[in-house]
């Protein structure tokens, strides 16, 4: 039996595995005062309860809205207009207002005095810059450089929260999930099909009481993680989003199945892998996110991978943390080609590529960020890991966000958007298939258009 190890749950601040405890946990302690800070900082400028504070009044700059007093006519709303020196471009149908620009050589704010001594006009004002409020509230949020940040290296998860913000299921593969934590809890996907704690198998499906989430080393729904890796993929799939807590998921809202196949210490082996898969699969799920890897190719991975692909499930899996090309030395299931298969490398906050991620033109499909990403942890805390289980996450979010937004996508849609409407900066030039590092916004406006 291969073994498998997660790839990817290096503390940011301690990638050497030697590092002492104390010194791992002072550094920790560290982000947690830098986030407090970021804390501090996003409480006082941007309320939750008050969205308009996140967006900056700015105005298109060409016109005035004018709004007339009840009973005034078309006519007469044009007869005024035109008193006031200024030119009517377009008005609401039902409503007595009228887009107003002011003509060659006259200020908008000569005409906006104008405007305001006619006895017809009721107010005038900018046409002021609306959007959509699709910025939640979450604390943390200013530390997820992944899903927003100055510079745009970013997948521009803010944009496309104003088309969707609520994923279809997605399994995660790993060591389970802290089933308590707050950020976690209302995400995460439970078998309505299985009645919990009683020790038996409801649903018949070979597992007991697996209410939340499956432990398919114990055949048991106990499937509570006690490492850490497992909770943190959850949560940048779907932190539970806009609730004035913690962090924000790719997906604000979701349904996490929690598949436990690795221990505590982050080991598992092909065939729970497979066998995790499986589960998946048979529960009707149509994303599972993979982030972990072993040099060794398993016929049972494969077969497990293959009736994926017979059930149109995508696999999103993370390319591992070697620094390699995995075309040359190949890590599995990163490199394998099947058609349901899409391989991650992880990016950076200059949007180059991690130093310690893997890549390969042929056997990685993208990047995506997945260094010093905030997410849940254990013991309901945040904590910034690195590495491409990281990454994976990212987009296997992504792809719930996207079969959401069009459910009849098949695996092979979800693929091409993502791996080919990216963002190329030149690091990933001949190191992933298409160049590129994933853009969420421009992902979902193809699937829309499918
Ligand atoms: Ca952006
Ligand atoms: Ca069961
Ligand atoms: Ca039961
Ligand atoms: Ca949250």
């Amino acid at each position: 039996m291969a073994r498998l190890v997660l790839v990817g749950s290096r503390p940011v601040a301690s990638p050497n595995p030697a590092t002492t405890e104390p010194r791992r946990i002072a550094t920790v302690l560290l982000f947690v005062a830098a986030f407090l800070a970021g804390l501090a900082c996003v409480t006082s400028n941007t309320p939750a309860d008050d969205p308009q504070n996140v967006v900056a009044p700015t105005a298109a700059g060409d016109h005035l809205v004018v709004g007339f007093n009840p009973g005034v006519s078309g006519t007469d709303r044009i007869r005024a207009i035109s008193a006031a020196s200024g030119r009517e471009m377009s008005s609401l149908k039902r409503l007595a207002i009228s887009r107003v620009a002011a003509r060659r050589g006259d200020s908008l704010e000569a005409l906006r005095r104008r405007l305001e001594t006619r006895p017809e006009v009721r107010y005038v004002e900018p046409d002021y810059e609306v959007t959509a409020d699709a910025v939640p509230s979450d604390p943390l949020l200013l530390s997820q450089w992944g899903l927003s940040n100055p510079a745009d290296h970013d997948i521009d998860a803010f944009e496309a929260w104003d088309t969707k913000t609520k994923c279809s299921k997605v399994a995660v593969l790993d060591t389970g999930v802290d089933l308590n934590h707050p950020d976690l809890v209302s995400n995460l996907y439970k078998n309505s099909k299985e009645k919990p704690d009683n020790g038996k198998d409801d649903d018949d499906n070979g597992y007991i009481d697996d209410y939340i989430g499956v432990n398919v080393r114990t055949n048991r729904g106990d499937g509570v993680d006690t490492d850490g890796h497992g909770t943190h993929v959850a949560g940048i799939v779907a932190g539970v989003a806009d609730n004035g807590i913690g962090v924000s998921g790719v997906c604000w809202k979701g349904s996490v199945m929690s598949v436990k196949f690795m221990n505590a210490l982050g080991k598992g082996s092909s065939s729970y892998a497979a066998e995790g898969i499986e589960y998946a699969v048979h529960k009707g799920v149509k994303i599972i996110n993979a982030s972990f890897g072993s040099t060794s190719k398993s016929s049972a991975m494969e077969d497990a991978i293959e009736y994926a692909k017979e059930k149109g499930v995508l696999i999103v899996v993370a390319a591992g943390n070697d620094g390699k090309n995995i075309d040359k030395s190949p890590v599995y299931p990163a490199s394998y080609t099947y058609g349901n298969i899409l391989t991650v490398a992880a990016s950076t906050l200059d949007d180059g590529l991690a130093s310690f991620s893997n890549y390969g033109e042929k056997a990685v499909d993208v990047a995506a960020p997945g260094e010093n990403i905030t997410s849940t942890y254990i013991d309901d805390i945040y904590k910034p890991l690195s590495g491409t289980s990281m990454a994976a996450p990212m987009v296997a979010g992504m792809a719930g966000l996207l079969r959401a937004k069009n459910s009849d996508a098949t695996y092979s849609d979800l693929k091409t958007a993502i791996r080919r409407k990216v963002d190329k900066p030149p690091a990933f030039k001949d190191k992933v298939v298409y160049d590129g590092r994933a853009n969420l916004k421009s992902a979902i406006d193809y699937i829309a258009t499918l």
